[in-house]
């Protein structure tokens, strides 16, 4: 882990007594806490910048190459920051006692209520455990070991290890699924409101094989799956096998195929065909984060959509994954999509905790519409 960064805000009253700004004293104070972050001993500033209305910016170094700042709002928030070098294998010099050490000290100086320490932030490291939900928060992922990285013609692949989760696999450092996640494979196959046995499914993508060994535990009459990626199915073959077991150790055996192929000119050819399933489980990217409907993703995403609801018997269903539950207007966006297909549908969907997520996912249920009424009409279900 190359460099250590520590984080703390503190609120002070400003029109109080304690108001760092106005009391050089306490100033000094602070400069000498604040550079006993990263050295022993208080010292001197390197640089002292008085920002004038705005407040006031010092930083510090220390011979070893660390270095702190502190800077005081005078709206009333001080914040210190610490950076320190740790070679690989090393301990760091900075540790989180002396951190909360400093920061009751600052506190006590300042009569502050309220102040906050954040974890260490490791910045550079060989491992990289940060990944943003999709609202854009920090997640810290327990990351261990890089157990597998290429790059195909598709995608950067990347298998991590977490002690919780077990290995992950990322696209583009996107999260996809890891061996603690049945939860996601079984919401995109309903969740035990679907009976597969005797039914032709086609799954879309679906590389790390989760979803087809899920369906192999049943009898459908026949799952084909299309997948682009045989670096994802190799490296999902060798390092997931919590997801696909020995599911695709052979692409074809009694009643399913994985074919290694774009999706896209199969389907085209099942339209041609009039080849048609019970299932379609459309396994691919999620649901496009745009403020319109527009580019080459919502493009994708509608020729899928459109090609599957032809693909798709009249009583078929359609599963897929959508967004982060947080996600409101993409998803929103993706339901309006559903409105402009050429046939009518409708949907449900479902928002579940996938545990290796860190923030709940949305999964849809999609039919058409004629179908519904019939099968309403034949065994009372919808
Ligand atoms: N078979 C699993 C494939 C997963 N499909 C893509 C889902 C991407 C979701 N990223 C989730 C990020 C959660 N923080």
């Amino acid at each position: 882990m190359p460099a250590l960064h520590t984080l703390l805000d503190f609120q002070f009253e400003p029109g109080g007594p304690k108001n760092p700004l106005g009391d050089q004293a306490l100033y000094r104070d602070l400069c000498s806490l604040v550079s006993g972050l990263v050295q022993s001993g208080s010292a001197a500033p390197l640089s002292s910048v008085s920002l004038g209305d705005s407040g006031s910016l010092d930083v510090f170094t220390a011979e070893n190459g660390s270095h702190a700042t502190l800077r005081v709002y005078p709206q009333g928030l001080l914040t210190v920051d610490a950076e320190v070098w740790v070679a690989e294998g090393e301990q760091p010099s900075i540790t989180a006692e002396h951190v909360a050490s400093t920061q009751q000290k600052i506190n006590e100086l300042l009569g502050c209520k309220k102040s906050k320490r954040f974890p260490f932030i490791k910045r550079g490291a060989r491992v990289d455990p940060y990944v943003p939900t999709a609202d854009n928060k920090l997640i810290e992922y327990d990351f261990d070991e890089v157990v597998y990285e290429a790059d195909s013609p598709y995608q950067n692949i990347k298998i991590m290890h977490s002690p919780q989760f077990g290995n992950m696999l990322l696209l583009d450092n996107d999260p996809n699924l890891a061996e603690s996640d049945i939860a996601y494979t079984r919401a995109i196959l309903g969740n035990g409101r679907e009976d597969f046995s005797g039914k032709t499914v086609l799954i879309l993508g679906g590389g790390d094989g989760g979803i087809l060994h899920e369906l192999r535990q049943g009898s459908p009459k026949w799952v084909t799956m299309l997948e682009i990626d045989q670096l994802v199915i190799n490296a999902a073959i060798k390092h997931l096998r919590g997801i696909c077991h020995d599911s695709m150790d052979q692409l074809k055996g009694h009643n399913y195929e994985v074919l290694v192929e774009d999706c896209i000119p199969i389907l085209e050819k099942y339209v041609r065909e009039g080849t048609m399933f019970d299932y379609v489980i459309n396994d691919l990217t999620a649901i496009p984060i745009s403020t319109q409907p527009v580019g080459d993703s919502w493009d994708f995403l509608r020729k899928i959509l459109d090609f599957s609801m032809q693909v798709l018997k009249p009583t078929g269903r359609y599963y897929t994954q959508g967004n982060g539950a947080n996600m409101v207007d993409a998803l929103r966006m993706y339901e309006g999509q559903l409105e402009k297909l050429s046939c009518k549908v409708e949907f449900s969907k479902e928002t579940v905790c996938v545990p290796s997520y860190h923030e709940l996912w949305v999964f849809y249920r999609i039919w058409k519409v004629d179908a519904a009424k019939d099968m309403q009409s034949t065994n009372g279900s919808s």
